[in-house]
């Protein structure tokens, strides 16, 4: 009998217990943020918030800079689609990896992984992911319970304008709908469109402005070729560069072809035309989280997952280790925490969005991320921050960017070192003059101490 009581009275105790636990969850889910996470392949700072190309048309991101916070000092961890996005994913960096191009596929080295969208998932989140999130060859089944690829945009009849696949720009002669990305965003304006029980984490991934510049005519009528500015490069800017770094731009290759074939005006227009279409999808989608009862609670990152050369250097492309290769938009909405419309100059690397989102978020704090949780500077973007950033191509190549210095130390010892105060195009290499010496010894101690071997390669066609 008195066993019996006592097994009512703890039943009691367990039912008020799990009440008490249910309720308190419903009042936390009720709060939890939701995130809306957008990457968008290749898109260097030539953006309105960013400033690098005076005259550039992007709306959109700039009303997304007014509700937000700019980084206007981020950088990738890697100048490449699949190392960069690899590694902010899983929290992982590639010196860490060994995955350091986009012939490397990550999952295979990292089996244990956790990535930042499967951590949502275990966290009780509703996880929904469409276009580029990872390089598209290397994307990962294990953090997407529900997954939209990327479509194929459409292609113009005529040939590529000088026969490097990919290399390539022209208008086309379709409508936004029939763009691969137009479809992309539909389905996170469709996923907005929905109840949700759940906090949710959307990822969408952007494929413009990577190469081919390929968007409607009218994208390209914005930038007429009378108007087209080219970078500004002095005559033999590689000559103070060791030849790793001069390896890196391959001159002879690309930008001879370039200018050679006076493709120059013509690609920069390219890339304007792509960075404006690309801004009109992320519009739409913006817009469509404004009008979702999402709007006030939602999180929203955005960032490019490198920088992009168009000529500096005489380099095109990413794979290198200066400013522009280095350089990413990164744009933080932080509803309750920030009010927005403020720019930060402190210096962070996309590694830092894994452990600031859990933070944001309430979530367990993940071990072993190797970026920071950025949320000390969201609510005080001029707080000191003394942490440079990491850029890393290839074994043994890094460059350490502080608020004024970038340095840059490849693997067999050569170096580079730019005052940003007085060159920020990064044309005098100054690491040979024994003035630095102190300067580069203290950047220096930035550098991972960690370089894994290369992990294995599969063979690799997109760029
Ligand atoms: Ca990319
Ligand atoms: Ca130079």
């Amino acid at each position: 009998m008195k066993r019996i009581a006592f097994t009512t009275y703890s039943l009691c105790f367990a039912l008020l217990g799990l009440l008490a636990a249910n309720f308190t969850s419903s009042a936390q889910s009720a709060k939890k943020y939701n995130v809306l996470f957008v990457a968008v392949d290749d898109l260097n700072d030539w953006i309105g918030p960013f400033g690098g190309y005076k005259g550039i048309k992007t709306p959109n991101l700039d009303k997304l800079a007014q509700r937000g916070i700019v980084f206007k000092k981020a950088y990738c961890s890697a100048p490449a689609c699949n190392p960069s996005r690899a590694s902010l994913l899983t929290g992982i960096r590639p010196s860490t990896s060994g995955v350091y191009h986009n012939n490397q596929p990550w999952r295979p080295v990292l089996p244990d992984a956790v990535t930042l969208p499967q951590y949502f998932t275990a966290n009780g989140y509703a996880v929904f992911g469409a276009g580029k999130i990872y390089h598209d060859t290397f994307n990962d089944s294990a953090s997407w319970p529900a997954y939209f690829p990327v479509p194929r945009s459409p292609i113009p009849a005529k040939a590529p304008v000088h026969g490097f696949e990919h290399f390539d720009w022209s208008p086309v002669s379709a409508t936004d709908e029939e763009m691969g990305d137009y479809s992309i965003v539909n389905q996170g304006i469709d996923f907005l469109k929905k109840d949700h029980d759940k906090p949710f984490f959307l990822a969408i991934g952007l494929t413009r402005p990577h190469l081919p510049w390929y968007v409607p005519q009218k994208y390209f009528d914005m930038y007429p070729l009378s108007d087209i500015v080219i970078p500004k490069i002095p005559a033999n800017d590689l000559s103070d560069v060791p030849q790793a770094g001069v390896a890196m731009a391959k001159p002879k290759g690309d930008h001879k072809f370039i200018v050679e074939h006076k493709q120059w005006e013509l690609a920069v227009q390219g890339y304007l035309a792509s960075i404006t279409f690309a801004d009109a999808q992320i519009g739409r989608l913006l817009d469509a989280l404004q009008r979702s009862p999402f709007s006030e609670n939602t999180i929203i990152v955005l960032f490019g997952d490198h920088g992009w050369h168009l000529g500096e250097k005489e380099h095109w492309r990413k794979f290198a280790l200066w400013e522009e290769a280095a350089r990413v938009p990164f744009i933080v909405v932080a509803p309750g925490i920030n009010a927005g419309n403020v720019t930060s100059e402190r210096t962070v690397n996309l590694m830092d969005i894994y452990p600031t989102l859990v933070e944001l978020c309430g979530l367990p704090t993940k071990k072993a991320l190797e970026g920071m949780s950025l949320v000390p500077l969201l609510r005080n973007p001029q707080l000191a921050w003394p942490h440079p950033s990491v850029t890393t191509h290839g074994f043994g190549n890094h460059a350490v960017r502080s608020e004024r210095w970038r340095y840059i130390r490849y693997k067999d010892g050569t170096e580079e070192l730019y005052d940003h105060d007085k060159d920020p195009q990064e044309w005098k290499n100054l690491a040979n003059d024994t003035k630095y010496v102190a300067i580069k010894k203290e950047l220096a101690k930035w550098l991972p101490t960690v370089n894994a071997p290369d992990a294995p390669t599969k063979k690799e066609t997109e760029e």
